[in-house]
């Protein structure tokens, strides 16, 4: 953040405002865990301040702090839009673009106060007058961790800050071991826990929340591995009929595709999910290193993402589109097994 938005911020908050804080559609464990410290902090420092969520989020995440003052749009819609109306500040974290927030974007785009973003997306919109946008940063709970620094607060990070920041961080790096994780990013982690956040007790809330039947599900995932050696690749299938048979829920395939590549030299891995009611297959690309799913989605199955996770789909039957796969990967073989 550079020292003109830090003074623009400073001189926002030395006057009552009537906050809304927003975290992106579908919000995850960072989203969640900067909205929430965010509110916290504000709150504490004695101005009013609300988190609206435009939509529901998984029920690991709703064990933090704060967590039964946030509004949801979709179901809270009059008192929502209310808030919306009075507020004379909107911050908004975890996204860059108003697209990001589904039926909240033209409520917002029709709003007449300062915007203040916080987020570590690619390509951030114009639509913020204050922004602090770095890609470089783990998580945006790393960057309120910042934030709060530079408005000198640092020591006035509560328990609950440190347990939703905690939060954010440890699942936007995948418990601390992505590429972005910094040894900065280990120092804010390590104060965190000194001013109390309950490391482990996180851990256990976020991870520790399967139901048998994903369990299930997940070992007939498993069961479906086809390891392509040749080409350092393993994809998994599940069926419309399987996910039937395991009571599937939304959320409950989450983090499947990884298990490919867990496998010793396998690089590249994808999981194939039919929908029956969409007609289509959905497919989630992973990879490890220079080999970009974001690319071989968007070449042949209408999606994309970033270089080592991207998504797609597949008009095809669930067998016509692993047969295509498989054929597809012949003109790979070179960066695969470079
Ligand atoms: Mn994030």
């Amino acid at each position: 953040m550079n020292l003109e938005s830090i003074k623009a911020v400073k001189q926002l908050l030395s006057q009552p405002q009537k906050i809304v804080i927003v975290p992106h559609k579908n919000p995850d464990g960072d989203a969640i865990g900067s909205t929430l410290a965010l509110w916290h902090y504000l709150v504490d420092r004695g101005q009013e301040a609300v988190v609206i969520a435009p939509n529901d989020y998984p029920k690991f995440l709703k064990w933090m702090p704060g967590n039964e003052n946030i509004l949801n749009f979709e179901r809270e819609n009059s008192q929502a839009k209310e808030k919306i109306a009075e507020a004379t500040v909107v911050f908004t974290l975890d996204f860059n673009h108003l697209g990001r927030i589904g039926q909240m974007q033209s409520v917002l785009e029709d709003l007449a106060v300062p915007f203040v973003m916080i987020d570590h997306h690619q390509a951030p919109s114009d639509y913020a007058e204050i922004m602090y946008s770095d890609v470089s940063m783990s998580s945006t709970c790393e960057m309120v961790y910042n934030f709060i620094e530079f408005m000198g607060d640092v020591d006035k990070i509560s328990l609950e800050i440190a347990n939703c920041l905690y939060t954010g961080i440890m699942t936007d790096t995948g418990s601390f071991k992505f590429r972005s994780t910094t040894g900065r990013t280990h120092r804010i982690v390590a104060d965190l826990i000194d001013k109390g956040a309950e490391n482990t007790q996180i851990h256990h809330r976020v991870y520790d929340t399967n139901t048998p039947g994903r369990l299930h599900l997940l070992g007939c995932a498993l069961k479906n591995m086809v390891i392509l050696d040749q080409y350092r690749t393993a994809y998994i299938t599940l069926s419309q009929e399987e996910l039937d048979a395991h009571e599937y829920q939304k959320g409950d395939t989450e983090g499947f595709v990884n298990y490919g590549l867990t496998l010793e030299g396998i690089i590249f891995a994808v999981i194939f999910i039919e929908n029956k009611e969409e007609g289509i297959v959905k497919i989630s690309f992973r990879s490890i290193g220079d080999f970009s799913v974001n690319e071989f989605a968007r070449a042949h199955f209408e999606g994309g993402g970033h270089n080592n996770a991207a998504g797609g789909k597949s008009d095809r039957s669930l067998k016509e589109t692993t047969l295509f796969f498989e054929s597809l990967l012949v003109n790979y073989k070179e960066q695969l097994t470079a």
